[in-house]
């Protein structure tokens, strides 16, 4: 324990701006990237705008659903994440970045990497989805533009953690404080899982793009993307965890129930993110079953944590429901501040992610997976994760955030609180839509308006209609955010909202296990290793550069 000393008050200027601009720039993208969901969603009920949006420079079904994926579950969470990590980490620190030169240059990478992937993807000539599998082919500064965005946000990280270096010399023995501490081991988390997606562009994508070889290994290609693709899933979700653990008890009247338990679930996702991406590809020739069957095993593993974030929070919510005159078994649910947006979003946004948990655990049974695999379960699944447990308490993050850094009111509370429930409710109604059609049969990423038309697929046809009407509620619901949000940008009525802070239920010394970092990375990658190396080994040994690039749009 260190003694308590006056604390420096700092106004975390460039911070603020910087904060700013990277959520500019993913409000952006998701604003753009929203316009083709409700697009998809009334193709799948039988209403197709695409024909006519061909004159506006719409080619296909496929140049939308790209960039709905690229801009929504890519650039929309990695520009919020690092300004939002970034944030949190100097304001629980108390220190201003030691090098914010470093994170500008890293903002600077981001962009100049979105816009050079933007533009073939608006050109029509990149859409080969988010998951960008060979041998579909786009040109190569698309792929280049997208590594620049990675290498942006790692450049990023790299300050966050110079500042946490700076930060540990200055306060030897003292515990990280907890919303640092989350935030830090995100940055970590992403700073390891993106190796995978580096190798991937650098060795096998950019050399065959730009025709320096004339072939690829679809197969390596595919297992370098899940070795990033799933841990990807942890570093959307963890921000929010950050946002759960340390701030939403605040909000909610109450205390964080347990932080030791809370530390521990950040340090198992450092821990088990990685190694489980086979659990994408268990219906992949040539990955060695028992490779399979390890990824499965660990995939239930990574389950645990959600768990103890589950129970965690929900007692910490239950303090706060308690403390403000709640009672009864459930009763203290309602005492909850369900008239706080930023409350109410991230509220309805863990039920959603309860929802999607258990539609993860129906993905992770190797038997289960071969049912609902490559069909409209998993868009299902992943609108209730990415979708809502992220995107939503993202919003609701925000509606604290953008007073906070801007200093200006926040707009229309009441159309805030009103635009999570929409979403909640369209996202129901969407989402069961879509996780019903998988059961059916209906495969994912195609166009099932069309294939109910050609195959007379009538069983689908409820199924689909709910997927549309879901999409446009959806859609309504995110109008509503950005009315929101411009309307604060642009308000005259100024405001001090701080940042909600949550205090434990009891103050303990964090024991040694809890606070050292080198077991944990330690075991992160002795069980990449294991979990990996052989089945990376064997494709290495078979590597077969074989596969042209194809076009096929
Ligand atoms: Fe997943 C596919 C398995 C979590 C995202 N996932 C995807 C894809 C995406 C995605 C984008 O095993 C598609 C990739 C593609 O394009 O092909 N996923 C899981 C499992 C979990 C899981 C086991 N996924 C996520 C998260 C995501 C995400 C988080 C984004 C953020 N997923 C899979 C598998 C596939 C897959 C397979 C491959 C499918 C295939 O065949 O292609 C788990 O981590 C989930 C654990 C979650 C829980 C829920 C805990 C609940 C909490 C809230 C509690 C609060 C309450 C409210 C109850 C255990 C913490 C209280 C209320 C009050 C009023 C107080």
């Amino acid at each position: 324990m260190v003694a308590t000393k006056a604390q420096p008050v700092y106004e975390f200027k460039t911070e603020k701006t910087l904060t700013l601009w990277h959520i500019f720039i993913a409000i952006v993208a998701l604003t753009i990237g929203t316009l083709f969901g409700p697009l998809q969603g009334l193709e799948h009920m039988g209403i197709s705008f695409y024909p006519q949006l061909q004159a506006v420079g719409l080619q296909s079904y496929y140049q939308g659903l790209t960039l709905h994926g690229i801009l929504n579950a890519l650039v929309w969470t990695t520009f919020f994440i690092t300004g939002f990590l970034t944030y949190v980490t100097v304001k629980s620190l108390n220190k201003p970045l030691v090098v914010p030169q470093l994170s500008w240059a890293g903002f600077i990478i981001m962009v100049i990497g979105l816009v050079l992937a933007a533009i073939p993807l608006l050109l029509n000539l990149a859409s080969v989805l988010y998951t960008f599998y060979p041998p579909l082919q786009g040109p190569w500064y698309f792929y280049l533009g997208l590594t620049l965005v990675v290498v942006g946000s790692w450049v990023c990280g790299w300050s966050v953690l110079t500042t946490y270096a700076a930060w540990r010399k200055e306060n030897k023995g003292a515990t990280t404080p907890f919303m640092a501490f989350g935030s830090l081991i995100t940055v970590v988390l992403w700073q390891i899982c993106t190796l995978g997606i580096a190798a991937e562009v650098l060795v096998l994508i950019l050399p065959w793009s730009m025709g320096l070889v004339s072939g690829i290994d679809p197969q390596l290609a595919r297992t370098l993307f899940w070795f990033t693709g799933h841990p990807l899933v942890y570093f959307w979700l963890l921000p929010a965890y950050v946002s759960w653990y340390g701030m939403m008890p605040k909000q909610a009247g109450g205390r964080l129930f347990s932080e030791p338990l809370a530390r521990l679930s950040f340090w198992l996702f450092l821990l088990l993110s990685v190694p489980l991406g086979f659990h994408h590809q268990y219906a992949d020739p040539g990955v060695p079953e028992a490779y399979k069957f390890l990824h499965a095993i660990l995939t239930y593993a990574v389950f645990f944590p959600s768990m103890l974030t589950a129970f965690n929070v929900v007692a910490s919510l239950e303090i706060g429901g308690r403390a403000n005159g709640g009672k009864g078994l459930l009763g203290w649910i309602k005492n909850l501040p369900w008239g706080d947006p930023s409350y109410t979003a991230q509220n309805l946004a863990m039920i959603v992610f309860a929802i999607g948990g258990i539609s993860g655990l129906v993905n992770a049974s190797y038997d289960l997976n071969l049912v609902v695999h490559n069909t409209a379960w998993v868009p299902g699944h992943f609108h209730l994760t990415v979708g809502t447990a992220v995107t939503l308490s993202f919003m609701g993050i925000l509606y604290w955030l953008l007073p906070h850094l801007t200093g200006k009111a926040l707009w229309g509370r009441k159309w805030a609180v009103w635009q999570g429930w929409i979403w909640f409710v369209g996202m129901l109604i969407f989402s069961r839509g879509l996780h019903w059609l998988g059961l059916l049969g209906a495969p994912r990423r195609t166009m099932l308006g069309v294939a109910t038309e050609n195959y007379g697929t009538s069983e689908w046809r409820l199924a689909t209609i709910m997927v549309g009407v879901g999409g446009v509620i959806l859609f309504v619901s995110f109008i509503v955010f950005v009315v929101v949000m411009v309307k604060t940008a642009l308000s005259k009525e100024s405001a001090k909202v701080e940042m909600p802070v949550a205090e434990p239920l009891k103050t303990e010394v964090m024991p040694n296990w809890l606070q050292n970092w080198t077991p944990w990375l330690v075991g992160a990658v002795v069980l990449v290793v294991v979990a990996y190396g052989p089945a990376l080994f064997e494709l290495l040994v078979n590597l077969k550069m074989v596969s042209p690039g194809f076009q096929v749009w």
